[in-house]
Order: C-alpha cells, then sequence, then structure tokens
C-alpha cells in the first residue's frame, strides 16, 4: 500500500519508514526538515522514498502529499515542551493545526487511516503510576495540551467522517538518530553523546528519577500494529515497556558497556521535571499485540555500536 509519513526525516519517523519499505510499502515522506535530516534517510536508496519537503501548517501541501495513501502516520512535531512554553503560538501552528490539517486532508482523500503521534505529556505532573490511558489528562504544558487535543481530533475522525484514527501516546523514546545535540534532548541521547567522547555526564538532581524508557524500533512496532489491526481505531494506546529505569540505573549500565567510570556531574533538578514515569502498556499488549522486544541495556549497546 502507499503510506504518508509526516515527520519522516526525523528521528521516530525515519525509522518507521525503513520499517515501511522493508515491508514493502509504497513510502511518501512530509517533512520541512527544520528538525529532520535528509541524512536520516541516506541508508535507503533515493529512488525508494519519495521526500516532499514541506510545512504541515500548509493545509494544500499536507493534502497533496496524502493523495493516493491508505495510511497516514503522523509523526511531525515540535516536541519540546520548554519550547512550547516560549513559543505557545507556534508549537500550537504546527503541533495542532499541522494535525487537523492531517486530518482534513485524510477526509478529503479517502484516506482509510490515521495513526498519530501522542505524548505522555498528557498526563502532567499527577504522581499517580503507572499511568492507564482511562485516567483523565491533566497536560501542563501546551505542548501536553496540543497532544490531548490532537488524539480527540483523531479519535473524533471515524464517527464524524469515517476515517480511522488510532493514537499512541509515546513515553520516552531513544535510540539511533536521537539528536543529543539540543539542550532539551532525551537523557539517553545526551548521555551516550558524552560517554562516547569521554566528556563529563551532568545529572540534574540525585539520579533516582526514573523514566518509562523504549527502544525506537518498539516503537515503530507500534505503529505497524496501529496501522493494521481493525478493532484499534478510536482508541488510545501507552507505549512504553511498562517497566522504569532511574538515572543512575542507566549510568551503571552504561558504565559496563563502555567499560570504564564515567565523570558525573550533579546539578539542582531540572525547573518543572516530573520526578517518575511509568506507562501501564496493557491495553497495548492486549488489543495491539503490542510486546516491546527491546530491553534497556540492549538498547544503549546498539545505540553505542551504532
Ligand atoms: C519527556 C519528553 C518530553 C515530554 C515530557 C513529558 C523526551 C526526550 N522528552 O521529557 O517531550 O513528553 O517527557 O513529561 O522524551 N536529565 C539529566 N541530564 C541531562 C538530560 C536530562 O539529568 O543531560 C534528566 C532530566 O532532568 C529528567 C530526566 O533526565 O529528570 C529525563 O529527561 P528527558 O528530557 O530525557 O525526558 P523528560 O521525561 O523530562
Amino acid at each position: 500500500m502507499r503510506v504518508l509519513v509526516t515527520g519522516g526525516a526525523g528521528f521516530i519517523g525515519s525509522h518507521l519508514v525503513t520499517r515501511l519499505l522493508g515491508d514493502g510499502h509504497d513510502v511518501r515522506v512530509l517533512d520541512d526538515l527544520s528538525t529532520g535530516k535528509r541524512e536520516n534517510l541516506a541508508h535507503l536508496a533515493a529512488a525508494d522514498v519519495e521526500l516532499v519537503v514541506g510545512d504541515v501548517r500548509d493545509g494544500a501541501t499536507v493534502d497533496a502529499c496524502a493523495r493516493g495513501c491508505e495510511v497516514v502516520f503522523h509523526e511531525a512535531a515540535i516536541v519540546s515542551v520548554p519550547y512550547s512554553v516560549e513559543h505557545p503560538q507556534t508549537s500550537h501552528d504546527v503541533n495542532l493545526q499541522g494535525t487537523l490539517n492531517v486530518l482534513l486532508a485524510a477526509r478529503a482523500q479517502g484516506v482509510r487511516r490515521v495513526v498519530f503521534a501522542c505524548s505522555a505529556a498528557v498526563y502532567g505532573d499527577e504522581p499517580t503510576l503507572p499511568k492507564r490511558e482511562d485516567m483523565a489528562a491533566s497536560p501542563i504544558s501546551p505542548y501536553g495540551i496540543e497532544k490531548i487535543a490532537g488524539e480527540q481530533y483523531v479519535l473524533a475522525w471515524p464517527k464524524l467522517y469515517g476515517v480511522e484514527g488510532v493514537s499512541l501516546r509515546y513515553f520516552n523514546v531513544f535510540g539511533p538518530r536521537q539528536d543529543p545535540r539540543s539542550p532539551y534532548s532525551g537523557v539517553i541521547s545526551v548521555f551516550v553523546d558524552r560517554a562516547r567522547a569521554g566528556r563529563e555526564i551532568t545529572v540534574f538532581g540525585d539520579g533516582e528519577q526514573s523514566r518509562d524508557f523504549v527502544f525506537v524500533e518498539d516503537v515503530v512496532q507500534a505503529n505497524v500494529l496501529a496501522a493494521t489491526v481493525p478493532s484499534a481505531s478510536g482508541r488510545a494506546y501507552n507505549i512504553g515497556r511498562g517497566a522504569r529505569t532511574t538515572l543512575n540505573e542507566l549510568l551503571a549500565m552504561l558504565e559496563r558497556i563502555v567499560d570504564r567510570p564515567l565523570a558525573v556531574r550533579h546539578e539542582p533538578p531540572r525547573a518543572g521535571d516530573i520526578r517518575d514515569s511509568l506507562a501501564d502498556v496493557s491495553r497495548a499488549r492486549e488489543e495491539l499485540g503490542f510486546a516491546p522486544r527491546v530491553a534497556i541495556e540492549e538498547g544503549l549497546r546498539r545505540l553505542i555500536g551504532g
């Protein structure tokens, strides 16, 4: 089938594109290359993937890209929480208007299903763990608000217009091609980058905070299942491993892998950080058949090896 991946030149999108091509699909990518990179698709034959450089804020571009597609994977977004606090209008335009544009295009072009990249940010800082999809969303940032609103749109589209919609609430995704260089990069990408370069690692707080880290290939698996399982339409799913790891545990694993002690400096906790995060993934397991396969240490090894 022909599929569209918005944000397909980005971290998660480029892994999804690789898998979809391997499964024999015709893949079109829409990416404005603001954080996505051509190099993220460079391992693929240029003839195999159609890259449209364009913006999800531009409805006509999105509409043209959706033409002839059976499934749209909507991964394009500005993924930074702090950016959304500083620039709520731009964040809204890309993350929420962009999602509406995808849904309008899907309706106009007869797309069968839209799979939406949502976020654990919809849960905010309410401390109850593990997070279940039937808990009330309580986002505390523009980013979280945009993601829950986008999800509501996606889940309403089946009833309103007959376009199937599935929302995947990603927890802390890590893996190759995640950019370690921005101040808001995922902690694993930063730690691995520093460990490889032999540079000092900064831990904000005591390192006992924990996250539900999930390897990017498992997130790809979730997307493929979300596109194919018929009963998934109209549903939201947590996508994590259903286990949490502290930063101190990560550091111990990294020391084992690089086989030398790491230089670690502690700084005060980052403002607005939550302490712990953990997904209940039983809904994804039962309804999608989702089974995360890559253990954290294995994922770290692959990241360092790659
Ligand atoms: C994740 C998402 C974010 C949003 C948020 C919602 C990522 C990359 N970010 O932020 O988009 O969905 O969840 O809750 O998935 N840390 C250090 N040293 C560093 C970098 C980070 O100690 O060099 C700490 C940081 O203070 C935090 C933890 O590591 O306690 C995880 O930070 P993160 O930015 O990787 O992810 P998180 O969960 O804050």
